[in-house]
């Protein structure tokens, strides 16, 4: 029996179908699972069948660690962290979870000696596309590092129907398709049909005073749904610790409304039971913009309410009854203000529900939570007009005002006689149409505030939450993103992932810094060049994928430069195609010019109400077309939009990139987790002083790093002095020709006015600054091509980059939310020998 396990990997002793990993062990339980779970026989199964057939024999390995870390924390009463989000873009779950149980290499041999093949049955997993973009996937890679770290965790969510829609392009503009990401099931999640809870909407209060003689308020509701808890595993990587990750699904609370079925209303009562279910229907798929629409609310306060009643329920299973040791139980981070209304939902329940004193519960609830803020847009910070969350949480306003009216009464001993300044922390804004706003409710009731990049934690005191600093500026700190290098190196660059532990052991993938180590390599000649080979097989694999996907040619060996991330003019993609015509032009100009064959790559989806971002696809597509067909350009050029941008496809993209495009006005992107998966996987950065940008620059050295454009300052100072961009149009000829050359209908088969109002925006208002930022950017560009044409010098400068990404990882990130915000400790999770925990 042959065994290919890795050293120090968790095993149990017993070997039995459910839990063993030897090879042979591995094939019987996975023809095991092919009868007896998908009722199949080799000859008829589809591939399909077969992978999910291996998704369940992977789910048992599973179970069994997840199983013994919740009896284990449920025996230590361990600390717990519950982070909530309403989104947790996963990616598949198959080959993450292989390299977290250590069972990938093992598992391809079974899967050869069955005479199937790994990659085909990985590529059979619809990903689970639970968000939008850079938030979501935040929360997924917390996950992975809090399981990696053995912390006690718990994420709450939302389980959507449909996800994130898939993108197709056609005619060059995004089309939207439903993404029916459960059409063929999901076998890494366990429904709990019988873990519901009852969540109210609308209707109206009362009070009265109980015969102890304490006010009390009653919520009558109009409408009362259940909510059901799905339980989806997160292993951590060769530990076995495995948390829960618990999303909740609305049902109504009765298949019918009995009595409307009485009286003959039966269309009256199925809508009742559909109005239930669409709660959970759909993901808004708005980055960073918010659309105000009371399903939303309705998402928000749903699966806040559930994770609070779930938590008091395990809280109570301890056998505590009362609720005063709550946030030592559990500490809570909210993942920007989507799950804000937690706040008052907490209050509601421990002063209604459980008769708690208003001061006793609002000191519990100010320890339990924290809040991370993610953005600085105007248009994105959440805020809800009073008579819109008034109608549908009638006892959550009284309790915000009652929140209100204490926060503003301290603010005043503080303050007196200072009216503006309580009119700008007040939780209601009352300047025109009233407003619930969300981010000021976060902020005055938790002990923590944290932005996510050390420039977005800096401007968050300054602008957004500037009084709430000068109040409380103790609550404040910074916490830089990371992003998990198991599923952004080990899974997804295999290659590199090889090359590094052949000379530095694998100490890395759990503690990146280690990445160190590879400095001394970076003049190694021989190291380089293998370095560039793993880089090149990664070229060609992206360039045969797009060829499949879209039938364009691109030759590995030219730049690869992308820019994929969701479509929002903040981004600036269409400040990468203002260079793309110039060199476009530049090669009309000189047919014969000796250019650096250059790829450019994008990727992204727009909110599909978001007319500008949607002509900005439009707009890369059409530039494309014309470019890639025109004989003049021959192979120096090459312009390419890869539809349906998503987790899976990044995996493939980021390995695959020479020169990441981090390009977003500077001030607008509060972190930025795509440039750090670039970074980790060798590609060199053109990029702003942005969001974590900076500290990449920082860490990999200046030299290393292709900085441009204004800083924020210098943009502030830019503004004030009045910014008049047909200033910098006019002074630019290559700019004025490239501007102009698309105002002539060139790239829209003589259209003039379909990029009209792109090309108008940009003359006349530019309120992302691109035309300020375009000759900075060019200038940069070229010292890009320079030092690509040294390939020695290109390879030892992604060298030191990867060497020194270290700090990136989210493993280190999420240290420090357990020191510094949730104080909570690692619990060793020990497998017992027998599958069954009996022993
Ligand atoms: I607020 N972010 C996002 O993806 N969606 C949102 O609704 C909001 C923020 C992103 C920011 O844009 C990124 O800069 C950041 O890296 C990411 O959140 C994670 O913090």
């Amino acid at each position: 029996m042959t065994s290919l396990i890795p050293p120090g990997c968790p095993t149990v002793l017993t070997e039995d179908d459910r839990t063993g990993t030897s090879i042979e062990t591995l094939r019987r339980a996975f023809m095991d699972n092919l009868f007896f779970i998908q009722g199949r026989f080799p000859e008829v199964a589809t591939k399909n069948d077969y992978y999910l057939a291996l998704a369940y024999t992977v789910r048992d390995r599973l179970l069994l660690r997840w199983l013994n870390s919740a009896k284990t924390y449920r025996d230590q009463e361990s600390r717990t962290v519950c982070y909530l989000s309403a989104e947790f873009l996963l990616g598949p779950h198959l080959g993450n979870n292989l390299i977290n149980l250590g069972l990938y290499e093992a598992v391809e041999e079974a899967m050869r000696q069955t005479g199937l093949n790994l990659k085909e049955l990985l590529d059979q997993e619809e990903e689970p596309g639970l968000g939008n973009g850079g938030l979501g996937r935040l929360a997924a890679c917390y996950m992975d590092s809090l399981a990696t770290l053995e912390i006690p965790a718990i994420g709450y969510g939302i389980r959507y129907e449909y996800g994130i829609f898939d993108q197709e392009i056609r005619d060059g503009w995004q089309v939207e398709i439903t993404d029916k990401w459960l059409r063929y099931g999901n076998p890494w999640e366990i429904p709990r049909p019988e873990l519901i809870l009852p969540v109210k909407f609308g209707g109206h209060t009362y009070s009265y005073t109980d015969d102890q003689g304490r006010y009390r308020v009653i919520w009558e509701p109009h409408q009362v749904v259940q909510g059901v808890a799905y339980d989806t595993p997160i292993l951590g990587y060769k530990v076995n610790t495995a948390n829960l990750l618990r999303l909740w699904r609305a049902e109504a609370v009765e298949s019918f409304d009995f009595q409307a079925f009485n009286t003959g209303d039966y269309y009256g009562a199925v809508n009742q039971k559909i109005a239930s279910e669409n709660i959970t229907k759909v993901l808004y798929p708005n980055d960073e913009q918010l659309q105000g629409k009371e399903l939303r609310l309705m998402q928000e306060y749903f699966f806040c309410s559930c994770a609070l009643q779930d938590m008091i329920r395990l809280y109570k299973q301890s056998g505590k009854q009362d609720l005063s040791r709550f946030h030592e139980k559990f500490t809570v981070q909210l993942n920007d203000t989507h799950p804000a209304i937690s706040v008052a939902e907490l209050m509601r329940l421990l002063v209604d529900e459980h008769l708690m004193p208003w001061e006793q519960a609002w000191d519990i609830t100010r320890q339990t939570f924290a809040y991370t803020n993610h953005t600085l847009l105007p248009e994105a910070l959440e805020k809800w007009p009073l008579d819109l969350f008034g109608s549908l949480l009638p006892r959550h306003l009284q309790i915000i005002y009652e929140i209100n009216r204490r926060f503003l009464d301290e603010v005043r001993l503080q303050y007196p006689g200072d009216n503006d300044r309580l009119r700008r922390l007040s939780i209601i804004d009352e300047s025109g149409c009233r407003y619930v706003r969300m981010a000021h409710l976060a902020a005055v009731g938790s002990h923590a505030i944290n932005g996510v990049a050390v420039l977005h934690s800096e401007l968050l005191k300054q602008t957004v939450l500037r009084d709430f600093y000068e109040l409380t500026p103790e609550k404040f700190s910074n916490k830089t993103n990371g992003v998990t290098p198991r599923r952004w190196m080990v899974l997804s660059n295999p290659g590199l992932t090889r090359l590094i532990t052949e000379r530095i052991g694998e100490d890395w993938v759990k503690h990146l810094d280690q990445l160190r180590q590879l400095e001394p390599l970076a003049a190694d000649a021989e190291f380089a060049a293998q370095w560039r080979s793993v880089k090149h097989g990664n070229k060609e694999r992206l360039a045969q994928y797009i060829r499949d996907r879209i039938g364009v040619t691109v030759d590995p060996h030219s730049l690869f430069s992308i820019l994929v991330k969701r479509i929002h003019e903040y981004k600036r993609q269409h400040l990468c195609v203002l260079k793309v015509i110039t060199l476009y032009q530049m090669l009309r100009d000189q047919p014969h010019l000796e250019m650096v064959p250059q790829t450019f790559i994008f990727g992204g989806k727009a909110a599909p109400g978001y007319y500008m971002a949607k002509l900005i696809i439009k707009f890369i597509n059409s530039v494309a077309d014309v470019i890639n067909r025109d004989p003049v350009v021959r192979d120096r050029l090459r312009v390419v939009f890869l539809p349906n941008y998503n987790v899976t496809l990044g995996q493939r993209v980021y390995p695959a990139a020479d020169l990441s495009q981090q390009i977003s006005t500077a001030g607008y992107e509060a972190s930025g987790t795509g440039n750090m998966k670039f970074a980790l996987n060798g590609a060199l950065t053109i990029g702003t002083l942005d969001g974590a940008n900076v500290e990449i620059r920082e860490a990999v050295g200046a030299e290393n790093f292709f900085l441009f454009g204004h800083t924020v300052e210098q943009l502030q100072e830019l503004r004030c002095n009045g910014y008049r961009p047909w200033e910098f149009a006019n002074g630019h000829p290559m700019l004025k020709r490239v501007l102009d050359l698309i105002s002539s209908g060139y790239f829209s088969h003589g259209d003039t006015e379909l990029f009209r109002p792109l090309v108008e925006h940009l003359w006349q208002d530019d309120r992302y600054c691109l035309l300020a930022d375009y000759q900075s950017y060019v200038d940069c560009y070229q010292r890009v091509l320079q030092v690509y044409q040294d390939q020695a010098q290109w390879a030892k400068m992604s060298i030191l980059n990867v060497a020194r990404m270290g700090k990136f990882s989210s493993d280190r990130a999420i240290r420090e939310y357990c020191q510094d915000i949730w104080h909570v400790q690692p619990v060793k999770i020990v497998l017992p020998a027998t599958a069954y925990m009996t022993s």
